[in-house]
């Protein structure tokens, strides 16, 4: 098949999928056009079957701001048009999949339309009035909706009053990249002894992340055993979470590490892993540490639970309960035989349940349905 590829092209989960999904469709020998504003931060790849088209966005002196949504519209019916692409996959309702509608109208050549939920752009823009309708439209124009949880799709059809079938294909990891690797001088690089555990976190460091609650649970562990916690991303969120550790006297036992490129190295020298979200429609970083064999403990919130297998690969907490992830945090590390059954246990979930292999094919069979 043909296919042509949108999503937002930077750091993001839902970039990560759209990328690392191309990829993977162009070694099973599909034709893939990425039509991003920009090149997709993961596409690493030197393959003839890839192509990326760029949108580029006119600055006539008019437009008060610049219609890049029109601009990706135009981009893609060109494209399709062009190389008689069957599938446009977008990836993030707004506003790709309405890109994707215009583009449908002015192409001539019949494509079909496949939108991928990724989360805030129904748990955060489809609750707001101005894009509801509009959301819904996307939706409801596409061939085939995706989302990528349970709660994700049921969230979806109440907020927007959706009757359109909405098919659940999990989100994945290349597991060429995420797989634990044996570094053992790297603790060391970062000031971690031997004996310290090591806890991550991982995000945009956005309100919806929680870090404060990171950080408070982190100070009640640290109480109670050797620690360090390595919080890697950047983001809004960020100076707060300075300044809370410097208020509690933590500032040596926590890493801020910024953003990094090497997820896997990070997580293969980590013990455990910390998703306290408030909203979370999947929690792509817990597949990351899971197939790096790390555990993770996470809010009971979203597609959470359908990623976290409680008390078998980690632990469930109600938002907010720091003291109840503290106390998961502090018997699991202080037990070294459950820590490695809770390692191996999480990696054999994600291989089972969210193989890359398994989810691509998801997508192929909807695309041929089409
Ligand atoms: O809005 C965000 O947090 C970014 C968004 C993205 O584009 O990465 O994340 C969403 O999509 C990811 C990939 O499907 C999911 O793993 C995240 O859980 C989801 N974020 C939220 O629901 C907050």
């Amino acid at each position: 098949m043909k296919i042509g590829i949108t999503c937002y092209p930077t750091v993001g989960g839902s970039g990560v999928i759209a990328t690392e999904l191309g990829m993977l469709l162009a070694e099973l020998g599909h034709e893939i056009h990425f039509i991003t504003s920009g090149l997709p931060f993961r596409l690493n790849q030197v393959n003839p079957a890839i192509y990326y088209h760029e949108v580029e966005v006119s600055h006539y002196p008019v437009f008060q701001h610049d219609p890049y949504d029109l601009a990706l519209a135009s981009k893609m019916a060109e494209v399709v048009d062009q190389y008689k692409l069957d599938i446009l996959h977008v990836h993030y309702a707004m506003p790709h999949a309405i890109s994707a509608i215009l583009a449908r109208d002015i192409a001539k050549h019949n494509v079909k339309i496949v939108t991928t939920l990724h989360g805030t752009d129904i748990t955060v823009l489809g609750m707001d009035q101005t894009f509801k309708n509009m959301i819904k439209y996307g939706i409801e124009q596409s061939d085939a909706v995706t989302a990528v949880s349970n709660s994700l799709a049921r969230q979806t059809k109440e907020l927007l009053d959706i009757e359109k079938e909405i098919n659940v294909i999990y989100n994945f990891v290349n597991e060429n990249d995420y797989y634990k690797k044996q570094l053992p001088l790297l603790k060391n690089e970062y000031g971690i002894s031997e004996s310290e555990k090591v806890i991550t976190h991982i995000s945009n460091f956005r309100k919806v992340k929680r870090i404060e609650d990171v950080i408070r649970t982190f100070f009640l562990i640290q109480q109670k055993l050797d620690a360090k916690l390595m919080l890697i991303g950047d983001g809004p969120e960020c100076s707060k979470a300075f300044h809370l550790v410097k208020q509690l006297q933590i500032e040596d036992k926590v890493l801020f590490l910024g953003k990094q490129e090497n997820i896997s190295d990070l997580l293969s020298i980590s013990d455990l892993n910390f998703l306290l979200s408030e909203k979370e429609s999947f929690g792509l970083v817990l597949l990351e540490a899971m197939n790096c064999e790390v555990p993770c403990i996470g809010t009971n919130i979203g597609g959470i639970p359908e990623v976290i297998k409680h008390n078998k690969t980690g632990y469930l907490i109600d938002v907010g309960d720091v003291e109840q992830a503290a106390a998961h945090a502090i018997e699991l590390l202080s037990d070294i035989d459950k820590l490695n059954r809770f390692s191996k246990q999480a990696y054999n979930y994600a291989r089972k349940n969210f193989h890359s292999t398994q989810i691509v094919d998801q997508y192929v069979d909807l695309y041929k349905k089409l």
